[in-house]
């Protein structure tokens, strides 16, 4: 109650809050974390070789597959009271007149289906293609798996996952707008994520500079942990709604 009070008050006179989220948010939504992801038939890979561009050329109809399940899955599943929670906390943050970034790790897109807006997908999206050659997205949704791949498209390359693999850089426009936001927060929360990825795991650097008050939101603890002023040793989905009560209910 008193962790709680404390990050409530720091939260409600903040003026730029920054918040980095990984897949434990989903969790609750059903959708299993990404290091827990290696269900069933899948178990016997890890992330790193499925999640890779020489896995996808490799073996395309193996890793579309995997992206095909996992989409499907995450269409299918409902955000939940964390990603509900977080929504409603950026809005009473910009109605105080404090800005307010979201970064997600997460391609599952339910932080935008509970109402957060203007969400950094800094590893991409799940619920979309792309195309090889001219990385143009937009038009390439289809939630239906594709029969063959490597299917081509029109533009003379092949649809892949809009996602971010291992061993690819992030897009330069995200990393700046992340690093930017850092450097320049009062208070930075990461909620959610085992902080083993680069170049996310890093971003705290940048709020510890800045002086900000940081927050962490895991029911386990991460390699990070002893660097946040607060770790909060609850589930998103139980934290963050008495969060948003607490702070400006
Ligand atoms: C709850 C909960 C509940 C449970 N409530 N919490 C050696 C040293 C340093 C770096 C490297 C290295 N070797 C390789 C690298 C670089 C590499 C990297 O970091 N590798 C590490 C594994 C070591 N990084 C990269 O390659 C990145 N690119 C890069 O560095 O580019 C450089 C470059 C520059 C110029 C040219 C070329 C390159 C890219 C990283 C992209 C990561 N992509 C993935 C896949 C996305 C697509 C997909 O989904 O398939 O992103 S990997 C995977 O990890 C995914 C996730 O977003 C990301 C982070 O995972 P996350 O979200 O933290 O999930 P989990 O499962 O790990 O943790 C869940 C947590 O939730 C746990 O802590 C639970 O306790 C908690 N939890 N229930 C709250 N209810």
């Amino acid at each position: 109650m008193e962790q709680l009070d404390a990050i409530a008050q720091v939260l409600r006179h903040a003026k730029s809050v920054v918040v980095l989220t990984g897949a434990g948010v989903s969790a609750e939504s059903g959708i299993p974390t990404f290091r827990g992801a290696m269900e069933g038939h899948w178990s016997k890979y890890s992330p790193q070789e499925l999640a890779t561009p020489e896995a996808f050329a490799r073996d395309p109809q193996r890793v579309a597959q995997w992206y095909d399940e996992r989409r499907l899955k995450a269409l299918a599943c409902q955000p939940n009271a964390g990603h509900f929670a977080l929504a409603k906390i950026q809005e009473a943050l910009l109605n105080n007149g404090a800005s307010f970034t979201l970064l997600t790790q997460n391609v599952d897109q339910l932080h935008q289906r509970a109402g957060s807006t203007d969400v950094v997908e800094i590893h991409g999206s799940i619920v979309k293609w792309r195309c090889t050659k001219t990385h143009t997205s937009d038009e390439f949704y289809d939630p239906e798996p594709f029969e063959t791949h490597p299917l081509p498209t029109p533009y003379g390359g092949v649809y892949r996952p809009d996602v971010v693999w291992f061993g690819e850089p992030l897009k330069t426009e995200d990393l700046a707008l992340a690093k930017g936001m850092c450097l320049d927060c009062d208070v930075y929360m990461a909620i959610g994520t085992s902080a083993v990825v680069y170049p996310a795991t890093g971003f705290i650097s940048y709020a510890i500079d800045a002086g900000a008050t940081t927050i962490e939101i895991n029911p386990a603890e991460t390699i990070l942990s002893s660097e946040f002023s607060h770790s909060v040793r609850e589930t998103s989905g139980d934290f963050l709604p008495e969060l948003y009560e607490a702070a400006f209910g």
